[in-house]
């Protein structure tokens, strides 16, 4: 029902094995909590809505241990030393926000206790023991430390003041500015809650092609309510930072960050907002880039904009996120080349509040790209992933993709920065060039729809990202099935095949819209459908034919030694690989090189044909996909089995259309047939 659609994956249903729930219920005889904070309130709240719905019981509150199988909650300083002394060794185990889940036993009694070092910390622990419940595991002798490998967890909101979303396909913003501070909104809470059982600690509500007015103590106000509803959940509220700001609400005549006044405004307008919210996480700035004002508007860099950011925020523990998502359209050499060139020169100079944030490869989101080559090339800046999860280039929330492995892929590329083994994951979780701060950003697939994703599936996405971002050495494969599991149902003849879909998704995306290291075809500006035939927009460097180069001889953008020389960007052990087109991984291949049409790839078949094959292969993927959902429906409440159902429908369509629009556009070039297996366009 629409219900279940709303509620993602906490849906806290009866389970359904009753040997399984009888075992939880003798197992959970009542709650004993520790503590009143509002993160401990907010835990047996949680506690008590999921057990009610999993066991089918209210489990009450006790007041002590002396009836066994208590459910104990409570951070290290509420527990008594006969507890503790059951968990000493673990604590050494856990950060911060780390938990602890063990059996521990007291006068012979047995109990079950979840417990951190701080509230936080036992929030988490409260929704991983939920989780094992609805996956449908065990709970006997439970002995689970776990800590997030990465300190700032978060989501960014690319929401504008007027609701709509840029990039946005489930509805309109969440924040219903014009009720706010006054009205809270149910799904506010909702929201901290799936966020906070994923880990997820931040947020950046506004987007980054920001309006000032979200300075303003009118907006401050609205955003305070926001800060404290989310507060008791671990989640801290940041703001994106238009440049130009104390100039267009501060009536300053410049924004030059070497300007006293300006410098000023922002040391007071900081404090402004620390007396509202004390907790407050700091900013994220796009600047320079696509428009956006920034320092160079002032004959400044990077460096100078950040640190005058950073100044302003650091006597309130606040930090700064510097984008590097820029590129000029004064040099169109290759666009991929930009953000390194712009930035890596700067390694060294950031305060150490500042983090920069990069996208995980070189152009834009696309189905697949290289990992970017700023990972690994600034040992002194940390700095954090941008991932997104809205699907800008992948079909919209109309395509089920599941985007963890995309994720997985980034995350365990090999950069070799420092020698072998230093992948994406760890330089980004700081541990490569020990840096104290770490981060990852996911751009939020979330609006106001019903089911919150406009796709059901694209759940997957937001929880997926969360756990990963928990800890970025996860295999999306487990990360899919626990969702599968809580989302939907544990029965095996379900979580199988649904998983192999959910797996496959991915590479069918790929297949369909861009194989073999194409990219940035999409039609242009909204980015939904083909469109490789564009080459007449303003900038060369947003025309779809600057990014595949097809001609007579070939395709693919040569970013090789004899070509932009983009490889040189990358550690020679890495450029290596690529620069060579026998060596380069195939599913990178048009991406570093130009091909001629008659090249024979591994699989003996010619470029042509191999392109061809890959576009038919994704269409069958998608074909597939569907023979597979509808045999679900016996496992499915109907709305989202019917939802699933037409969307998959409308993906096979939509696959067919990326096919024949790609093979008859590119077949003008190459002139040859299309091989036997591929279907001719109708
Ligand atoms: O992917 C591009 C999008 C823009 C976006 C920009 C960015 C927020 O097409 O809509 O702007 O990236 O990441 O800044």
């Amino acid at each position: 029902s629409a219900q279940e659609d709303y509620k993602l994956w906490l849906q806290y249903k009866k389970v359904q094995d009753t040997k399984i729930a009888t075992n939880y219920h003798s197992k959970i005889n009542g709650i004993v909590a520790l503590g009143n904070s509002e993160t401990i309130q907010t835990a047996i709240k949680e506690i008590q809505l999921g057990l009610s719905g999993l066991i089918g019981h209210q489990i009450t509150l006790q007041k002590n241990t002396n009836t066994e199988n208590m459910l104990i909650l409570g951070n290290q300083s509420s527990l008594d030393e006969a507890v503790l002394k059951n968990v000493k060794s673990e604590f050494d185990l856990i950060n911060n926000e780390g938990y602890i889940i063990k059996t521990i036993q007291l006068k012979n009694k047995k109990h079950i206790l979840i417990t951190a070092k701080t509230d936080i910390g036992v929030l988490y622990g409260v929704f991983n023991f939920l989780k094992l419940l609805q996956t449908n595991q065990q709970i006997e002798n439970l002995a689970i430390t776990d800590s997030p490998r990465i300190n700032i967890r978060m989501l960014n909101h690319w929401d504008n003041l007027d609701r709509t979303v840029e990039r946005g396909y489930a509805g309109f913003s969440l924040w219903n500015w014009q009720k706010l501070p006054d009205f809270i909104d149910q799904r506010y809470i909702d929201y901290a809650r799936a966020n906070a059982s994923i880990g997820i600690n931040g947020t950046v509500i506004n987007n980054v092609n920001a309006n000032a007015l979200i300075l303003t103590p009118q907006y401050l106000e609205k955003v305070e309510a926001l800060a404290k509803v989310f507060r008791p959940y671990g989640i801290k509220v940041y703001l994106t930072a238009r440049f130009s700001a104390p100039i267009e609400i501060g009536g300053l005549k410049t924004a030059d960050p070497f300007d006293a006044a300006v410098k000023n405004w922002w040391k007071e307008k900081a404090a402004e907002i620390y007396a509202r919210i004390p907790d407050f996480g700091g900013f994220l700035v796009k600047a320079n880039s696509e428009g956006q004002p920034g320092p160079q508007n002032y004959g400044r860099n990077h460096v100078d904009g950040a640190n005058m950011l950073a100044d302003a925020v650091a006597p309130f523990g606040g930090i700064v996120m510097w984008r590097a998502f820029v590129y000029s359209e004064h040099d169109v050499n290759d666009r991929a080349k930009q953000a390194y060139s712009e930035f890596v020169p700067y390694d060294g100079q950031f305060r150490n509040n500042v983090i920069v944030q990069v996208k995980n490869g070189a152009i834009d989101f696309q189905p697949r790209e290289p990992f970017h080559p700023m990972f690994g090339a600034m040992p002194k800046t940390p700095l954090m992933m941008e991932f997104q999860i809205t699907q800008e280039y992948l079909g919209f929330s109309t395509h089920l993709v599941y985007l963890p492995k995309l994720y997985q892929e980034v995350l365990e590329s090999d950069t070799y920065s420092k020698g072998k083994g230093s992948t994406v994951a760890k330089i980004i979780d700081g541990t490569v060039d020990n840096h104290k701060i770490s981060g990852i950003a996911g751009v939020a697939n979330i609006g106001n729809d019903i089911n919150w994703t406009g796709h059901p599936f694209a759940q997957a996405n937001w929880y997926g990202f969360g756990r990963l971002a928990w800890n970025p050495y996860q295999d999306s494969e487990t990360i899919a099935e626990d969702w599968l599991r809580m989302t939907f149902s544990n029965d095996e003849k379900f979580i199988k095949p649904v998983k192999e879909m959910m797996l496959e998704s991915r590479e069918a995306v790929v297949n369909y819209m861009t194989p073999l290291g194409l990219h940035h075809i999409m039609d242009t500006g909204h980015h939904y459908g083909p469109g490789p035939w564009v080459s007449n927009l303003s900038r060369p460097d947003w025309n779809p034919t600057y990014y595949h180069k097809a001609d007579t001889k070939g395709i693919g953008f040569d970013r090789s030694k004899t070509g932009s020389n983009a490889t040189a960007q990358y550690s020679p052990e890495v450029a290596k690989i690529f620069d060579d087109v026998a060596n380069c991984p195939e599913k990178d291949l048009l991406w570093f090189h130009h091909i001629s049409w008659d090249y024979k790839l591994k699989n003996g078949e010619t470029l042509w044909n191999s392109l061809a094959l890959k576009y038919q292969e994704g269409v069958n993927q998608v074909e597939s996909m569907n023979t597979t959902w509808n045999k679900m429906e016996q496992y499915v409440d109907q709305v989202r089995f019917k939802e699933v159902q037409m969307l998959l429908n409308i993906q096979h369509k939509e696959a067919k259309w990326w096919r024949d629009a790609c093979l008859l556009y590119f077949q003008q070039y190459s002139g040859k047939e299309l091989p036997k297996s591929v279907e001719k366009p109708t």
